[in-house]
């Protein structure tokens, strides 16, 4: 059964708030990249690999590793920041992201870097990818656990829905699909592009048993997954309710940062280009937790 204490969620808490500092500085490192869905990931991916997960950075292919899919591939700052965090390489290598040559590009690539389980970009085929890894690792009589985390403009895609008919028939209760529920998507919100509402009922009808929580409560997070593994004869689906850019104010809710990185966009609420890595990283002093610096 999995538990968590006040002191680990702290923990947590902390840890989050040193990663979203360590995002904001690759990403304006890089130049180029995605803010607002790995911002609002972070305590997923954080609760993910420092809580839930039965894995070991140094064996990344170890035979009894629970699988993350990570399906919205354009998100992987965060999975690159929180596995260099976690052990997986050093975390000095993630102010290489999206140069020439390095092992953290702009989408992930399987093979490329260790403990990667897929490759990811094409939106939607995250969750068939985790549908063939719950399936086979079942018919090994293997204990693991298989996670996908994908997004809600994900939803808007055919073969999600297709993976989704297939979990529901051969009811995969040994996987577990956290949707980033941000609201939105590259051109605005998702509601006004392509509907997506009743979520829920949708799932509920494909035969997956259905929770939905602050995907910034690690403890909702921790208890949710706990009850999706206890489900049997179903996948499960946590709909996780996120604010994108959560951490950094003059990004949070506007759909205009689900591409940019900080000194690359400027907006009617925004800091000045040149001081937005700054004023990011004052305002995340305020989320809590250990401040590596006082002077960046
Ligand atoms: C099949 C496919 N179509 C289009 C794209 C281009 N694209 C990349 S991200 C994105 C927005 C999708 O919305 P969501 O994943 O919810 O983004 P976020 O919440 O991170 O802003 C689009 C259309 C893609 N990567 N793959
Ligand atoms: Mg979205």
């Amino acid at each position: 059964m999995l538990t968590i204490h006040d002191k680990k969620v702290q923990e947590l808490e902390e840890r989050s708030t040193e990663i979203r500092r360590d995002l904001i500085k690759m990403l304006t490192n890089a130049g180029s990249g995605h803010s607002a869905g790995p911002l609002d990931l972070t305590e997923i991916f954080v609760s993910l690999y420092f809580h839930v997960m039965n894995h070991k950075p140094k064996q990344p292919k170890w035979k009894h590793r629970d699988r993350l899919y990570l399906s919205c591939g354009h998100v992987c700052p965060i999975q690159y920041t929180v596995m260099a965090h976690a052990g997986y390489f050093p975390k000095k290598e993630l102010m290489t992201l999206r140069k020439l040559g390095s092992r953290l590009q702009g989408h992930p690539e399987y093979g490329a870097l260790p403990g990667l389980e897929n490759t990811s970009g094409p939106l939607g085929n995250g969750s068939s990818q985790a549908c063939g890894s719950a399936y086979s690792l079942r018919m090994d009589g293997s204990r693991s656990h298989v996670y996908c985390v994908m997004s809600d403009g994900e939803l808007q895609e055919g073969i999600t829905w297709e993976s989704a008919m297939f979990a529901g028939k051969y009811r995969l209760n040994n996987m577990t699909w956290i949707i980033d529920r941000n609201n939105i998507q590259i051109d605005g919100n998702t509601e006004d592009i392509m509907p997506e509402e009743p979520l829920r009922d949708k799932f509920e009808a494909f035969n997956f048993h259905v929770m939905e929580v602050d995907g910034h409560n690690i403890r909702d997070l921790v208890d949710a997954i706990g009850q999706g593994h206890a489900v049997t004869e179903k996948p499960t689906v946590i709909i996780a309710h996120t604010i994108p850019g959560k951490g950094v104010p003059f990004m949070e809710y506007d759909f205009r940062w689900h591409g940019a990185p900080p000194g690359k966009l400027e907006t009617e609420t925004s800091p000045k280009k040149d001081k937005q890595m700054q004023v990011a990283l004052n305002e995340l002093r305020t989320l809590g937790g250990k401040i590596e610096s006082e002077h960046e």
